[in-house]
């Protein structure tokens, strides 16, 4: 590779860590409430893309039409139960593999960000005790455009103070997977990106991965 991967930006939620049950609960509570059908086919559409977006694709279903300040209500009162469940996340949350990948990774002297749309990234990391563990992170609440826009992860490159092409993305969605790629990095598709055609390397889960094998 012409360029040597100095270092690697994990995505949080389905990477590293399994929030995505706590994102269904949480809308589905709110929908139901709502009385807005909601499944988890639909929820699939929600990985990767910010709150608001993620309220846009729920409320395709909706039969009323609603302001932008109850817009507002429903992604407040959607993160309050949000913001509960993941107050149990303990470190035994984290997915299996994401531990060893960054130990491995701190050993070999490579550097390690987070970048994740998720607002609530700060309370994640501490729920799982790794809230002073990485190099860098860019969350949802320092950029303005969300994936697929490569905001995020231009963020995180610039924190740990590497170039773009020297950095490998670590993505479980396909927005991801557009992010890294218009940010000019490499990028390892996992979980549902796995099989996205333009992950330039592949894994089912980081578990089934030696990270020493795609720097
Ligand atoms: P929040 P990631 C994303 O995290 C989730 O995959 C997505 O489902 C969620 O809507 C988004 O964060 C925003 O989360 O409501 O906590 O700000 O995959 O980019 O780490
Ligand atoms: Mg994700």
């Amino acid at each position: 590779m012409d360029h040597p991967v100095l270092g690697v930006i994990f995505d949080l939620d389905g990477v590293i860590v399994s929030t995505d049950n706590c994102h269904y609960l949480a809308w589905k509570k709110m929908a139901d409430e709502e009385g807005i059908p909601f499944d988890r086919t639909i929820n699939e559409r929600l990985r990767g893309v910010s709150r608001m977006e993620s309220l846009a694709i729920i409320l395709e279903k909706a039969e009323k039409t609603y302001t932008d300040a109850e817009k507002d209500a429903l992604a407040a009162r959607k993160n309050g139960y949000y913001v509960e469940l993941i107050g149990s996340l303990t470190p035994e949350d984290m997915l299996l593999g994401a531990m060893d990948t960054l130990r491995t990774l701190r050993e070999k002297g490579i550097k390690i960000a987070i970048g994740s749309s998720s607002r609530n990234t700060p309370i994640i990391l501490r729920q799982i005790g790794l809230d002073t563990y990485f190099d860098a992170v860019a969350d949802g609440n320092a950029i303005s455009r969300s994936k697929p826009d490569p905001e995020v992860f231009l963020l995180a490159a610039d924190l740990l103070g590497l170039a773009p092409e020297n950095c490998l993305v670590v993505e479980d969605a396909d927005a991801g997977v557009e992010a890294a790629l218009a940010g000019g990095m490499r990028v390892l598709g996992v979980g549902g990106a796995a099989k996205n055609p333009k992950a330039i390397f592949a894994a089912e889960s980081l578990a089934q991965l030696d990270i020493t094998t795609v720097l």
